[in-house]
């Protein structure tokens, strides 16, 4: 990937009006602040745009406390843009990203056939975006400020899930060097905020409802009022030693959420959710990370279901759809993006 800064800067002149779209997670913000970095005084403007608000507590915190610049979607004409730019996702991810010409594609997700651009680089075995940005600006012998090194920093920590994710050697190598740049209580108090007090008492009726098959972990958790809080009880679980997945589901928006996690370990996180449920909507991700989102009316339960239909359900949709032990070499296309 020798000069693909150069070629970068090629793509792009002073009169160019760029849009950088993500789903905002911290390894996407943190990445497309480095793109607009560095564009600088390349362009005309800049603006970073989030197609979904930013509910996760962690997530906010960040934007607040490195105070980062992101403009809804919705408040933004993309025709007011000549450029646009997609960082840390591919088109097909999200149905608000499908519909734009990109002059840019930069992502670690596996590779979708459909995704073009006049640039893309896509390197699905980096364990976040922000290690080739950070790769980027080595390359273009631009120093990070504090800001931005906390950020990418904290993108490739969270994104590699502290290194327990899979990550190769360049996150590593890029994590090394943006220590450097960042100082001890920024990164603490990024650390902070994991969820919030609302958010106990869904800890709380996961707690009560969990149920453990196969050294797989499932619970159902009804309407929740963000998709976060299954995230974060996916991983929560994952912590429990005789645990080697987490399949954690919850109503949100009327769609089933189901946010599937493990302990990577000869495993495919992205094939099982596509298998169990990439018949009745859209499935997939990484090897140890995925997500399942299924309109309600696919999923052909009664709307007045109890918890314990669905999580009946939720089970046997993976254990009759998904080839849990697939021969090792088996590598199966995966299509949608994970959870953060
Ligand atoms: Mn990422």
């Amino acid at each position: 990937m020798r000069n693909v800064v150069q070629r970068l800067y090629q793509l792009f002149s002073h009169e160019d009006r760029l849009l950088i779209l993500i789903d905002p997670d911290p390894d996407a913000i943190a990445s497309a602040l480095a793109l607009k970095r560095l564009l600088w005084h390349r362009l005309t403007s800049c603006v970073i745009a989030s197609i979904r608000p930013i509910t996760r507590p962690q997530n906010q915190r960040m934007v607040q406390l490195l105070s980062i610049a992101l403009t809804p979607l919705q408040e933004i004409k993309p025709e007011d843009y000549n450029r646009k730019a997609l960082i840390d996702s591919q088109p097909s991810h999200h149905e608000l990203l499908g519909p734009h010409h990109y002059d840019v594609i930069i992502d670690h997700h596996p590779r979708v056939p459909e995704t073009k651009a006049r640039l893309v680089d896509i390197r699905p075995e980096y364990g976040a975006t922000a290690t080739i940005m950070t790769e980027y600006l080595r390359e273009a012998r631009i120093k990070p400020s504090l800001k931005l090194a906390s950020a990418l920093y904290y993108g490739i920590k969270t994104d590699t899930s502290n290194f327990e994710r899979p990550a190769i050697e360049a996150d590593v190598r890029a994590f090394h060097y943006l220590f450097g740049f960042t100082r001890r209580p920024v990164v603490r108090r990024l650390e902070f905020a994991e969820f919030n007090i609302p958010m106990l008492g869904y800890f709380q009726q996961a707690l009560n409802r969990f149920r453990i098959r196969h050294s797989r972990l499932y619970a159902f958790l009804g309407p929740v009022n963000t998709p976060d809080i299954l995230v974060i009880l996916a991983d929560f679980f994952l912590r429990a030693g005789e645990v080697s997945w987490t399949i954690v589901g919850g109503i949100y928006q009327d769609k089933l959420v189901i946010i599937f996690r493990n302990d990577g370990l000869r495993k495919n996180a992205g094939r099982l959710a596509l298998q169990a449920f990439g018949k009745l909507g859209s499935a997939g991700g990484h090897a140890a990370s995925a997500r399942a989102e299924v309109p309600l009316d696919h999923t052909g339960m009664n709307p007045i279901a109890q918890w314990q239909e669905w999580q009946d359900f939720i089970i046997h949709q993976v254990e009759d759809h998904g080839r849990l032990q697939p021969p090792d070499n088996a590598k199966g296309e995966v299509l949608a993006k994970p959870a953060d």
